[in-house]
């Protein structure tokens, strides 16, 4: 069909609920319903900015907060022209993490230096401890608030298969709308 364009899919959430695993699968699911679904990723750690930030990520290098921001951002952008050419070949798009996790995870830093003080680091990467988790997750639910995204709350305490079967019911019905509304929007 012409002017038939693929849907750009965001899963959005703390670390550990899941969304590697479920973005995994639902493209899996979306290609065997006979969809072309591909997988990205952000932070997309294969590229020089890429590279950068994952040496950050490890704690192997320091980075000023916001320079560190701002390559986060880059990361997303050198990928624009490759989203955009995907998504108006058709090619429906899942995306793990994307300019919102750069919005919910530098929020939560803000208030870092008072909370670090009083808890112990326990996870191996940056951001990996449960307080700065949670401010993230207050920003994401913030985040929500902006009705012109079509955000879709799923509950991750299920099952994996559970928390699979919701999430591509909802992409099939998004997959549909989406060939109705022009890539353009995307970007205004
Ligand atoms: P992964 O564990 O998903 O690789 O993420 N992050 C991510 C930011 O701080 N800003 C961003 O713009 C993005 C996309 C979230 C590694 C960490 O990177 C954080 C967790
Ligand atoms: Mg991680």
């Amino acid at each position: 069909m012409a002017g038939r364009r693929g849907a750009l899919i965001v899963l959005e959430g703390v670390d550990r609920a899941g969304k590697s695993t479920q973005s995994r699968k639902l493209v899996s699911a979306l290609c065997a319903a006979g969809h072309r679904a591909e997988l990205l990723r952000f932070p997309e750690r294969s590229t020089e900015i890429g590279k950068l930030l994952s040496s950050y990520l490890e704690k192997k290098s320091e980075v000023e907060d916001h320079s560190v921001h701002l390559l986060f951002s880059a990361n997303r952008w050198e990928h624009v022209p490759l989203i955009k050419e995907k998504l108006s070949q058709g090619v429906t798009l899942v995306v793990d993490r994307y300019a919102f996790s750069g919005v919910a995870f530098t929020s939560a830093k803000e208030v870092r230096l008072a909370e670090a003080a009083k808890r112990g680091e326990f996870g191996h990467e940056r951001y990996e401890n449960g307080s700065f988790q949670k401010r993230a997750l207050q920003s994401f639910g913030q985040l929500m608030g902006d009705k012109t995204l079509n955000w879709r709350v799923v509950d991750a305490s299920r099952s994996i298969e559970d928390v699979h079967k919701e999430i591509h019911e909802l992409c099939e019905d998004t997959i549909q709308a989406a060939m109705h509304r022009p890539l353009e929007e995307l970007w205004t």
